[in-house]
């Protein structure tokens, strides 16, 4: 069996802890049962320092056994071919849940990032509100009808949507039980809560280090 390691950074400020997307790896390692390390490259510097493994300076990245992959859902989708408990074996179920996969980054989070980066900005009139919310209300109707995106069953897309969606100024924009429900069913999974407390623990240990640094 190769050896499955996930890259993220060393350390991050205490905002996105708990969101840096190496959790997505990191859950669905647990959710497959398959070993796997995490391995580091510096915070300070990711602009540069490590542009030949991320083109863009971002994490996470993930290296099987030599077979070195980017991107966040590209990772996700590797990891989902080595196990059907992340995809089903056939191929409609896998059509299904790779479609799911690509709706999750293309057309949920494709409008929830950049409103929230807007959001966050202190921009009063967020021009992406009303792109988001009917995207949003589209997903809610989808939610309100099944428990599961794809196949009858929790899958790779189900990590990769309720990842998307846990965001709570997400939720917060909006009255949407059905995702509320969805996102805390797929987020109560043990796995997803040891890869969060993982990366949780992963950056405090860092912040003892980089203070011992001074
Ligand atoms: N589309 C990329 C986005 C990765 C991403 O945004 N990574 C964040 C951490 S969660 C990052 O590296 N941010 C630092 C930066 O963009 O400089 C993926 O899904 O892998």
């Amino acid at each position: 069996m190769s050896e499955l390691i996930i890259w993220t950074y060393d350390w991050v400020p205490e905002g996105p802890r708990g969101s840096v997307r190496d959790l997505r790896l990191r859950w669905a390692c647990e959710e497959a049962g398959l070993a796997y390390s995490v391995r580091t490259v510096p915070f300070d510097g990711r602009e540069t320092n490590h542009l030949a493994r991320q083109p863009f300076g971002q994490v996470p990245f993930l290296d099987d056994g030599g077979l070195k992959i980017f991107e966040s859902g590209a990772g996700l989708l590797h990891l989902a071919r080595k196990s059907g408990r992340l995809m089903p074996r056939d191929p409609a179920g896998e059509a299904e849940t790779v479609q799911w996969v690509i709706a999750a980054l293309n057309s949920i989070e494709m409008v929830t990032v950049p409103w929230w980066f807007l959001r966050i900005s202190g921009e009063k009139d967020n021009g992406l509100a009303g792109w988001m919310a009917s995207r949003l209300d589209q997903l809610e109707k989808v939610l309100g009808e099944r428990d599961w995106l794809a196949a009858g069953r929790f899958t790779a897309a189900d990590l990769l949507m309720a990842d998307a969606l846990r965001v709570s100024d997400v939720r917060s924009s909006g009255d949407r039980p059905a995702t509320d429900a969805y996102v805390a069913r797929v987020t109560d999974r043990p796995s997803f809560k040891k890869a969060r407390a993982d990366q949780l623990a992963h950056f405090a240990a860092a912040d003892d280090k980089r203070s011992a640094a001074g």
